[in-house]
């Protein structure tokens, strides 16, 4: 009799303590980023707010909506901004862990279903004593590189980044080519030093092109809808084409300068590779 007391004073203790673990993260504004169709892979973001008075960590991710999901970090190599697994995503007692688009997300790969804005995924959440929470997470459209740019961040390179100046520049990037392939092309320190001065002045002022080119563009295509006058609508335009001329301009001063650090040999192999990458 005494034994199955104290199964049950067990049970009971361990029922509460998870039941208390459980409401210790609370998962605030999750939500999936919406992608294009066809897309295999897709962010979720959401932030852990955990109230205890210990740490905790989520340790793993699962949904129904993808085969595989895995917790990621993005990071800064070359200045290309790159995502990599992470074993775990930390949440220290009293504090917020936010993950957002630039920093950890959850990787949705090998999506089972399509996924519209609107659509709420089931994520369910699993920390490091065995807790378990499901997020409901629904389908958003985000703007790329929102979240980098609010914390005045001017690094820029991230997938939804790339589209953008893809999107508004017809030149190539043989900068960010270069320096993928530094290694290939047997830089030498000085040569990397001149691009990377180079790179320091005019990437942000690019960047800052493209963005005006894309906030722009939303203005023209809600403007004529709203009845914006002509004039207005020309006033927009002018920015839009300005902005690209601008963009073109540096391009080509840019390709120029790497002329000009490159030898003859570097940039034929540097052309080389180009034209196997570019086709
Ligand atoms: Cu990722």
């Amino acid at each position: 009799m005494k034994t199955i007391l104290n199964t049950l004073v067990m049970t009971i203790a361990l029922t509460l303590s998870a039941v208390v673990a459980a409401d210790a993260v609370s998962v605030i504004d999750p939500y999936v980023r919406a992608m294009p169709p066809g897309q295999k892979v897709i962010a979720a973001y959401l932030s852990l707010k955990n109230d205890s008075d210990s740490d905790r960590s989520l340790v793993h991710a699962e949904s129904d909506a993808a085969k595989n999901v895995e917790l990621h970090e993005h990071v800064l190599k070359n200045d290309m901004l790159q995502m990599r697994e992470v074993e775990k995503i930390n949440i220290a007692k009293g504090s917020t862990t936010t993950l957002k688009p630039g920093g950890l997300h959850i990787m949705l790969i090998g999506l089972t279903r399509a996924l519209n804005v609107g659509d709420i995924v089931d994520i369910k959440l699993i920390f490091d004593d065995g807790s378990e929470q499901i997020a409901k997470a629904p389908v958003k459209k985000i703007l790329a590189g929102m979240g980098m740019m609010k914390k005045g961040m001017s690094k820029k390179g991230g997938m939804g980044d790339m589209k953008q100046m893809k999107h508004a520049s017809p030149m190539p990037n043989l900068m960010g080519f270069v320096k993928k392939n530094a290694q290939q092309l047997t830089l030498n320190g000085d040569q990397m030093k001149a691009l990377k001065q180079w790179a320091d002045v005019h990437q942000p002022r690019i960047w800052k092109w493209v963005d005006v080119i894309i906030s722009t563009e939303k203005q023209l295509h809600d403007g004529v809808l709203k009845g914006a006058s002509r004039d207005e609508l020309d006033k927009m335009t002018l920015t839009i084409l300005d902005s690209r001329q601008k963009i073109i301009r540096t391009k080509i001063l840019c390709v120029e300068n790497l002329r000009a650090i490159l030898n003859t040999d570097q940039w034929n192999k540097l052309m080389e590779i180009y034209a196997g990458v570019a086709k």
